[in-house]
């Protein structure tokens, strides 16, 4: 079954949107199988974010995503990654549209709340950065047939 990997920024827990935004993904219909609130070290928010080394934001990036808590998470469900995305929205905050996590909550493209994976060989990368194994869990929720 398809996963990816979700990550609530310092700004949405210091928000106080984590409700919320763990709510849109379990109202949505899709499965939690990892869950832990961490506070990022430097080497795993520069793994994580290694595409952009180069970059000129890099730096403010790793700063950003190190500077509190964190909520890691990973969920399940069938065409998970790119129905996530859509849920999350626009990278720039002040674009995204209204109903999407990102469109509802910011305006900053540095405080855009919350991470995505962009694609299925990412997430499988970015899950296995984040997590161990033994960390995930694998069940299926009892389902009203119309979810199934
Ligand atoms: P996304 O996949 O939507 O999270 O966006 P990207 O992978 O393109 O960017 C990763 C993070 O870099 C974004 F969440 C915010 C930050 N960023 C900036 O701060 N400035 C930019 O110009 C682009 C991205």
């Amino acid at each position: 079954m398809e996963r990816t990997f979700l990550a609530i920024k310092p700004d949405g827990v210091q928000r106080g949107l984590v409700g919320e935004i763990i709510r849109r993904f379990e109202t949505k219909g899709f499965t939690l199988v990892g869950l832990k609130l961490i506070n990022v070290s430097k080497e795993l928010a520069e793994q994580h974010y290694d595409v952009h080394r180069e970059r000129p934001f890099f730096a403010g990036l790793v700063e950003f995503i190190t500077s509190g808590p964190v909520v890691a998470m990973v969920w399940q469900g069938e065409g998970v990654v790119a129905s996530a995305r859509k849920i999350i929205g626009a990278t720039n905050p002040l674009t995204s549209e209204p109903g999407t996590i990102r469109g509802d909550f910011g305006i900053n493209i540095g405080r855009n709340l919350i991470h995505g994976s962009d694609a299925i060989e990412t997430a499988q990368r970015e899950i296995k950065l984040w997590f161990k194994d033994e960390e995930l869990v694998s069940w299926t929720p009892h389902l009203a047939p119309w979810l199934k």
